[in-house]
């Protein structure tokens, strides 16, 4: 089969810089080579933040919301027709943001092409689903999963306007693991929406395995799969070099199993790996680097 590798390369959603070199940072530490080796074609696209000529101010709680909602409508595009084509999408943020151009995408895909909407399962410590209105940041990486569920919407011209009604992600098939930082209003959605999720402590009670299981029941075995992983899931001991560190996450071991157990369903058609930001504990970038290769090649298969 074919894979398409996006390099998106923006940390216009995060408060801070630095995860736009995530991309190439795990790109260039071996994997692409061993990626090749794998799949019979790899294609590589690269989709930068333009910083834009007019000033890109607040808007409605957000925060660079023009810069981030052109270079996802780029990503969006083009993740799109790679889908489309048939093609195995891997994203390499950059921050989380990216995220709506890549969920939107083999969401409209795979709507338009088979009228059915893949699962979601997200391996982050957040939920990263805050509507701008309620998030106590503005920073649009804690805001994918709201804008790719339809639960925060924008009209403002070339802010997420080109979000559409079949682009949207089945709520009822979207589950979350490894979560342990959740604000007030996210809380409640999940709970309106009876969005599932594991937190670490469902994962300490019923261990990794079981809940790797869980989930894929959940989502049901002919389910196309979008993976998408936020590097902060994992413990900071595994991933030190991350913008938004929160301690009690997942050992690199638990990590792999998810990703390995999504890889042995056959149903995985996408996954984003965001947020490895190497300017953050520059002594740490290796180690989290080598844990973001780890589990990309686990959810592709990859020897080890
Ligand atoms: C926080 C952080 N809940 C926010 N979100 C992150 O800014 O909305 N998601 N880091 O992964
Ligand atoms: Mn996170
Ligand atoms: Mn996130």
């Amino acid at each position: 089969s074919e894979l398409t590798i996006v390099l998106a390369e923006s940390s216009a959603g995060a408060p801070q810089m630095g995860s736009e070199l995530g991309s190439r940072a795990i790109l260039n530490s071996g994997l692409l080579k061993a990626l090749r080796d794998h799949f019979k074609q790899v294609h590589i696209c690269e989709i930068s933040a333009k910083p834009s000529l007019e000033e890109d101010h607040d808007h409605a709680g957000m925060k660079r919301p023009r810069t981030v909602s052109k270079a996802t409508q780029s990503i969006h595009e083009l993740v799109y027709s790679h889908t489309q084509q048939g093609r195995l999408v891997l994203t390499l943020g950059g921050d989380h943001s990216n995220a709506i151009g890549t969920l939107t995408a083999t969401t409209g895909a795979f709507n338009s092409k088979h009228d059915r909407r893949p699962a979601v399962i997200c391996v982050d410590a957040h939920v990263s689903i805050n509507p701008p209105e309620a998030s106590p940041s503005g920073n649009i990486h804690g805001m994918p999963l709201a804008f790719a569920t339809g639960l925060a919407t924008s009209q403002e011209k070339g802010i997420f306007d080109w979000i559409q009604q079949n682009h949207l992600i089945d709520m009822k098939k979207m589950v979350y693991i490894g979560t342990r930082d959740v604000d007030d209003e996210e809380r409640k959605l999940i709970q309106q929406n009876g969005i599932k999720f594991f937190d670490m402590n469902d994962i300490k009670k019923h261990g990794i395995d079981s809940v790797a299981s869980m989930a894929l029941e959940y989502v049901g075995e002919q389910t196309p799969i979008h993976l998408s992983c936020d590097i902060d899931a994992l413990d900071p001991e595994w991933a030190p070099s991350a913008g938004h560190l929160v301690p009690g996450g997942l050992s690199l071991q638990e990590g792999e199993l998810v990703v390995r157990r999504v890889h042995e369903t056959g149903n995985l058609i996408a996954m984003d790996l965001v947020e490895v930001n190497p300017t953050i504990n520059v002594d740490g970038v290796e180690r989290t680097v080598n844990s973001a290769c780890a589990l990309v090649r686990g959810a592709f298969g990859l020897s080890v």
